[in-house]
């Protein structure tokens, strides 16, 4: 490798003293001819480098269009060049991890795994076609079922890393819920780590959403603290309230906190009865005040009592999510696969499915309709590293990249 000293000189001008590293194919990143050069810092100096390149007949890349070219070229499969945006995008160290797992071609190598054992099944199956029922081998449709569920198996194991990918790449919307002076503002604060949002001791401070990220065993969430829960006659406060609302309805988690320190009233009550069971953790606070509510007094499966003003319970809230979210706590890195993997790979599973129905009813050219249906079934799962593709795939996946990668 060359590294080549010297000056960006354009129309007579010295614009800037530069660096070129040239990387001769096939050894750069899309395989092709690449030079890049290293100018200063700061925006002018970049600018007028650009422009002169450009009057000498460059254009821009498009987004993705480096990661594109390496796809193109053979350098990459999709899932890998998935994973670079995967990996610039990446909002915790376990985020990335995964990334760097997938682009090193760990998650490519389970699907091709796959793939090359439906195509060989596939093989077999379309051989049959040309054989007589009684001159084919007695275990052949048997070996062949055995195969494709085997095969089933590995794409229901992939498929089943979906919801960590989930949770890993886009976040989770955890809301932080409940009447006015309950605490949720105190809670948004402890889970930061520093003082983001006003606590005082008036019913309805909060009055805006307010969101901020924070990172639970690597997963990054989206926490949301809200305005009190009320009768507001304000009308500030009211469209408040009903952002809460709505809120309530997108969230994945709602953290319910209840003042445990006085009787539930019907407000109360009322309120629980907006909250799901399921995906609801009920913080039982200010236990310091003495504690009056116990989990005995609502039936909710995931509540916690603390004081939060103390930062007791902390972590058993904290713990409480990560249970109800199945964020893992298993520190090696594995590929996860993503929103679009897992509609092809349900797909896909589906297709296998069918085969295998077909063959087990053997009926009149049921190999020709099974080996129809898993040849679909091998489309789909190609899809997923770009074995085979379309324009319009290429174009779904590159176009969300930002220029330059
Ligand atoms: N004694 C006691 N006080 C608490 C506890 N947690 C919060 N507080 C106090 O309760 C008051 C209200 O707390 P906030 O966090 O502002 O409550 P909020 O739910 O955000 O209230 P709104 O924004 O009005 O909806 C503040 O004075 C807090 O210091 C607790 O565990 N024990
Ligand atoms: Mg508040």
């Amino acid at each position: 490798m060359q590294i080549i000293y010297g000056h960006i000189v354009h129309d007579g001008k010295d614009i800037d003293e530069a660096l070129l590293l040239p990387f001769r194919a096939p050894a750069s990143y899309t395989r092709e001819d690449v030079v890049e050069l290293h100018v200063h810092g700061g925006s002018m100096s970049a600018r007028s480098t650009l422009q002169a390149i450009l009057q000498q007949g460059a254009r821009p890349a498009e987004p993705g269009e480096f990661t594109r070219r390496a796809f193109l070229s053979g350098r990459i499969d999709l899932l890998q060049a998935e994973a670079v945006m995967d990996l610039i995008a990446a909002k915790s160290q376990r985020a990335a991890a995964a990334a760097v797992e997938q682009l090193e071609g760990h998650l490519s190598k389970s699907f091709d795994e796959i793939y090359d054992n439906l195509i060989t099944v596939s093989a077999d199956l379309e051989a049959q076609l040309d054989f007589d029922e009684d001159e084919l081998p007695a275990r052949t449709t048997e070996d062949l079922l055995l195969r494709l569920g085997l095969a089933r198996k590995q794409l229901a194991a992939l498929l089943s890393t979906w919801e960590e990918g989930h949770r890993l790449r886009e976040g989770t919307l955890v809301v932080l819920a409940g009447r006015p002076n309950a605490g949720k503002s105190t809670l948004l604060n402890l889970l930061l780590g520093k003082d983001r949002a006003i606590v005082t001791p008036i019913a309805g401070t909060t009055r805006d959403s307010l969101e901020e990220e924070v990172i639970l065993n690597g997963f990054p969430l989206r926490i949301v603290d809200t305005a009190g829960l009320r009768t507001a006659d304000c009308q500030i406060e009211q469209e408040g309230i009903r952002r809460s609302r709505d809120l309530m309805q997108k969230a994945e988690i709602v953290i319910m906190l209840l003042d445990a320190s006085r009787p539930l009233d019907p407000e109360d009550h009322e309120l629980l009865a907006t909250c799901p069971v399921e995906n609801t953790l009920v913080l039982l606070n200010k236990t310091d005040l003495g504690q009056v509510v116990t989990a005995g007094h609502i039936s909710y499966k995931h509540v916690v009592a603390c004081s939060l003003l103390q930062t007791k319970g902390l972590e058993a809230c904290k713990q409480a999510l990560s249970e109800m979210l199945h964020l893992s706590t298993q520190t090696e890195s594995h590929a996860v696969i993503s929103e679009r993997h897992r509609g092809m790979a349900q797909a896909s599973i589906h297709a296998v499915k069918q085969t295998e129905n077909i063959l087990r009813q053997s009926g009149e050219s049921s190999e020709m309709i099974a080996a129809l249906a898993l040849r679909d079934g091998i489309e789909q799962l190609g899809q997923i590293t770009g074995r085979s593709y379309h324009d319009n795939l290429l174009e779904a996946i590159f176009s969300r990249f930002c220029v330059g990668k």
